[in-house]
C-alpha cells in the first residue's frame, strides 16, 4: 500500500558558499524580493538533505513530490540526477527507486536565474526562488496509481450533468500490473472499470450515474462527491487514490453574461498574488485560510488566480467554498521564442494537476502578452494552447487576459474562447470615466463577444490621504473613490461576464517604487501583512456582502486642514445616521456611499450608525498640512499644489502641463513627443488606432503620462524637457 510522508524537515540550505539548516516551505527571496528596487538575488542555490533508504518491500517504487520549486530545479540523488523541471508553480516527482543506497544524500539545485526559455521573466511580481511548497516522499507498490504524467494523481473525474441526473466519468492511469480497478462515490455506489493496457501502463474508465445529483453551486451550495479509485493487483489491494468531485453547469451570454446551473450569477472577482510580508511565496495553511477568509469577508463569488498555478491547497479551498476560479499558466508580458516548450508543459501541467477541481472554469493562456506587439510565433504558440486546452479539457473554455493596447480587431481577442481585457482607464491612463467608454464601444463593436475585465485598479498607501483626492496621488482616498466609480459602471452593464479587482493584497514587485514604500505593488485592497483593510474594501463589502456594516472612511485621515470636511461613509444598508461629538448630525437614505459635510473646529469624534452596526473615529482639524500624507512632492503632484502657480508653465507657450493633445496639435510639439516616444522604455509601444484610446491619451497632460508611463525621470530631466517646450508657442498663440 502507498505510504506518504512529509520531507519538509532537515535540509541544509546552501546560497553562494554560505549554509544554514532550514524546514521548508522556504525562499530565499523572503527580505530582498521585497524591498526593491529591481535587485533580488536571481541564481541557483542549493538544498541538501541525508535520508536513510525508508523501509520498503522487493519491487515497491519510491518517489519525491514537490509541489513548487521556483523557477527551474534539478533533482540529484546520490551524484546522479533524477528529475529536471522548469516551471516554479507546478508539482512534479522525481522516481528515485533505483537510485537509493542505505544512506542517501539529496541535492535539490533550484534555480531563479533570468533565461529566455522559463516563464515568467518579464512581469509585475517577484520571482521568488526556493523549495517554497511542501515536498513528499512517496513509497508505492510496483503497482500504482501513475505518479510519472504531469504531476498528476492518475485518476480524472468528469461530472455530465443530464437535467437532474449526472453521469459521473472516470478514468485512471497506472503501471505496473492491475487486475481490477473499482471506483465508489461516497453515498452513492461503486463501479468496476474496463481496462486496457498501453504502452506498459494501464488505463481504466467507466462511469457511475447520480440520480437526482447534488450541485455544486458556487458561494450558496458548494457541494462535493468524494471519490475513491482501488486498484488491485495478484489479487490484493496495491494502491488507492481518492479526490473530490463537484457537479455544475455554467455558460457565458454575450449580452447577460455568465450563467451558474442555469442562473444568472455575475462574477463579482478579486485576483490573488499568493505572497505576503516577510515571508514571500513560502506560505503555511493559515495563511492560504486567511487569505480565504479575507476574500469571503468581502463578498467575491470569484478568484483570478493569478499569475500562475496556486498551491492545490487553495484549490480546494475554492472548491470547499464556492469560488469560481479563472486559473492561468505565468506566459506573460514578453513572448519568447524559445518559451513555446515551457507554456505548453505549464499548460498540460495546470489542467493535469487541477483537473477535477469544482472550482475551475477556464484555463487561460496568457496575460498581457502582446507588450511587444503580436508576431507570428505569439500567434503559433496561442493557437498550439488553445488547442491543447480544448483537446485535454472539452468541458472548460480557454481563456486570455488582454493588455489594454491590444487592438479589439486582433485575431487573438476572438481566438480563446472568452476573454477580459486589463483596462487601467483613471489609473495609469485616461479618465475613471474612459472605462465605461471603451466596454460599451466593445459592446457595441463586437455584440456576439463575450467580455469581462481581468484587471483594473488604483494604488495607494494606507498612509497617504487627501480631501481632493485625484489620479496618480497615491492615496486611501483616491483609490476608494475609483473602486466607488468602477462597482457602479459594472451594476449597470451585464453583459459583462465577470471582473477582476487587481488586486486583493498589495504583493511585492520588486521593480516598483512607488508611495515612499519600495518593492511593492499598492493596488490590493488590503495590506501586504493582511492586516490593514483599506477603505476600497468597504466599498466592495457594500457592494457584494450580505453582512450587515457600516464603515467610516477615512480613519487614518486625522489631521484635516479643512473647515468643512467631508465625511464617507459605506454600507450595504439603506440608512445611515452621523453623530458628531455624541451628538446627532444628518441621517441619510441611499445605497452604498453616504456622504456627509461636516463642519470641523478641533477635535472630533466621529460616528456612522445603521440599526445595530456602527463604527467610529477620531479627526482633528489643524492648521498646517501633515506632510505624512502626501508622497513626495517630485513623484505626485499634491492636492495642495496650486495648479496656476506652478512655476513649469509659461503663459501663451507649451509645458509639461499642456495636454499631449495641445502639444500634438502644433507642429513643432508633435516632432518634440515623437522623438520623446522613442525613447520610452519598453519599447516604441505605439498608440493603438482606436479613437476612444487616442481621445483619451490627447487629453492626458505629458508630465502625468511621463510620470506613469514608464519613464523614470527625475526633476531635472522634467525640468529640461519643459524648458524645450517653454520655446514652442502654444497653438493660437
Ligand atoms: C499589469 C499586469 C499585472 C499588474 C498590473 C499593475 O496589468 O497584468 O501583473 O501588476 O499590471 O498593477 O500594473
Amino acid at each position: 500500500m502507498r505510504k506518504t510522508v512529509l520531507f519538509n524537515e532537515g535540509w541544509i540550505f546552501e546560497k553562494e558558499g554560505a549554509s544554514c539548516p532550514v524546514t521548508l516551505p522556504h525562499t530565499w527571496n523572503a527580505q530582498d524580493g521585497q524591498t526593491g528596487p529591481a535587485m533580488y538575488y536571481r541564481g541557483e542555490c542549493s538544498y541538501k538533505k541525508t535520508f536513510e533508504r525508508p523501509e520498503m518491500k522487493e519491487g515497491q517504487r519510491v518517489y519525491l513530490e514537490f509541489r513548487g520549486v521556483n523557477s527551474s530545479a534539478r533533482v540529484i540523488l546520490n551524484g546522479k540526477t533524477c528529475a529536471v523541471h522548469d516551471g516554479g508553480y507546478s508539482t512534479f516527482r522525481a522516481d528515485i527507486t533505483d537510485l537509493l543506497q542505505d544512506n542517501n544524500q539529496l541535492e535539490v539545485l533550484a534555480d531563479n536565474s533570468p533565461n529566455e526559455r522559463v516563464y515568467p521573466q518579464k512581469a509585475d511580481f517577484t520571482f521568488y526562488g526556493g523549495i517554497y511548497r511542501d515536498v513528499y516522499m512517496i513509497v508505492t507498490e510496483a503497482s500504482h496509481f501513475d505518479l510519472d504524467y504531469y504531476g498528476g494523481s492518475g485518476f480524472k473525474i468528469t461530472p455530465r450533468l443530464k437535467g437532474k441526473d449526472a453521469e459521473i466519468v472516470f478514468e485512471t492511469y497506472s503501471a505496473g500490473k492491475a487486475d481490477r480497478i473499482t471506483v465508489s462515490v461516497e453515498g452513492i455506489g461503486e463501479t468496476e472499470l474496463s481496462l486496457t493496457k498501453k504502452d506498459g501502463k494501464v488505463y481504466g474508465s467507466g462511469s457511475l450515474t447520480i440520480k437526482g445529483v447534488h450541485r455544486w453551486d458556487g458561494l450558496r451550495d458548494p457541494y462535493l462527491y468524494r471519490a475513491e479509485a482501488v486498484l488491485y493487483a495478484d489479487g490484493e489491494e496495491a494502491d488507492r487514490v481518492f479526490d473530490r468531485f463537484g457537479c455544475r453547469e455554467y455558460s457565458f451570454d454575450p449580452e447577460k453574461g455568465f450563467f451558474l446551473n442555469g442562473r444568472s450569477y455575475p462574477l463579482h472577482g478579486v485576483s490573488r498574488h499568493q505572497d505576503r510580508l516577510g515571508v514571500g511565496n513560502a506560505l503555511t495553511k493559515e495563511m492560504h485560510d486567511e487569505d480565504m477568509d479575507l476574500i469571503l469577508s468581502v463578498g467575491a463569488n470569484s478568484i483570478r488566480l493569478a499569475h500562475y498555478q496556486h498551491d492545490q491547497y487553495f484549490y480546494d479551498l475554492c472548491d470547499e467554498k464556492g469560488m469560481v476560479v479563472w486559473a492561468e499558466i505565468p506566459y506573460i508580458t514578453v513572448h519568447m521564442e524559445g518559451g513555446r516548450e515551457n507554456t505548453i508543459s505549464q499548460m498540460k501541467e495546470l489542467i493535469t494537476q487541477n483537473y477535477n477541481h469544482a472550482s475551475v472554469i477556464c484555463w487561460a493562456l496568457s496575460n498581457e502578452i502582446t507588450l511587444n506587439g503580436v508576431t507570428e510565433d505569439l500567434m503559433e504558440n496561442h493557437r498550439i494552447l488553445n488547442d491543447l486546452v480544448h483537446t485535454m479539457d472539452p468541458g472548460r473554455v480557454s481563456a486570455m487576459a488582454n493588455l489594454f493596447l491590444l487592438e479589439t480587431d486582433s485575431p487573438l481577442v476572438q481566438l480563446p474562447d472568452i476573454r477580459g481585457y486589463n483596462l487601467y482607464y483613471g489609473w495609469y491612463v485616461g479618465d475613471m470615466t474612459d472605462n465605461e467608454v471603451w466596454l460599451d464601444d466593445f459592446h457595441a463593436k463586437h455584440p456576439d463577444t463575450v467580455i469581462g475585465l481581468t484587471e483594473y485598479g488604483a494604488d495607494s498607501s494606507i498612509a497617504l490621504q487627501s480631501p481632493k483626492p485625484e489620479k496618480g496621488d497615491f492615496t486611501e482616498t483616491y483609490q476608494a473613490l475609483y473602486h466607488e466609480h468602477m462597482l457602479e459602471i459594472f451594476s449597470k452593464r451585464p453583459y459583462l461576464w465577470g471582473t477582476y479587482c487587481w488586486n486583493m493584497f498589495e504583493f511585492a514587485a520588486a521593480g516598483r517604487d512607488e508611495a515612499g514604500d519600495p518593492g511593492k505593488n499598492h493596488k490590493g485592497l488590503i495590506t501586504f501583512d493582511r492586516k490593514q483593510k483599506k477603505d476600497a474594501y468597504y466599498i466592495y463589502k457594500a457592494w457584494w456582502s450580505g453582512e450587515k456594516f457600516v464603515h467610516l472612511c477615512g480613519s487614518r485621515y486625522h489631521d484635516r486642514i479643512e473647515p468643512v470636511t467631508e465625511i464617507k461613509v459605506y454600507s450595504n444598508m439603506d440608512r445611515v445616521t452621523l453623530f458628531v461629538d455624541g451628538r446627532e448630525f444628518e441621517t441619510k437614505e441611499g445605497s452604498h456611499v453616504f456622504t456627509f459635510s461636516v463642519p470641523i473646529t478641533g477635535t472630533h469624534r466621529i460616528e456612522a450608525v445603521s440599526g445595530s452596526c456602527r463604527d467610529q473615529m477620531e479627526i482633528c482639524r489643524v492648521d498646517t498640512p501633515n506632510p505624512a500624507y502626501f508622497a513626495s512632492a517630485d513623484q505626485v503632484r499634491n492636492w495642495f499644489d496650486e495648479p496656476e502657480k506652478d512655476p513649469m508653465d509659461r503663459e501663451g507657450f507649451l509645458s509639461v502641463n499642456s495636454t499631449m493633445g495641445e502639444i500634438g496639435r502644433t507642429e513643432k510639439g508633435a516632432a518634440f513627443l515623437a522623438g520623446l516616444m522613442s525613447r520610452r522604455p519598453g519599447g516604441d509601444a505605439k498608440v493603438p488606432d482606436n479613437p476612444a484610446v487616442q481621445a483619451m491619451v490627447a487629453r492626458q497632460s505629458l508630465k502625468k503620462l511621463l510620470q506613469q508611463g514608464g519613464f523614470k525621470l527625475d526633476e531635472k530631466q522634467l525640468a529640461e524637457i519643459n524648458a524645450v517646450l517653454n520655446q514652442i508657442p502654444a497653438e493660437g498663440n
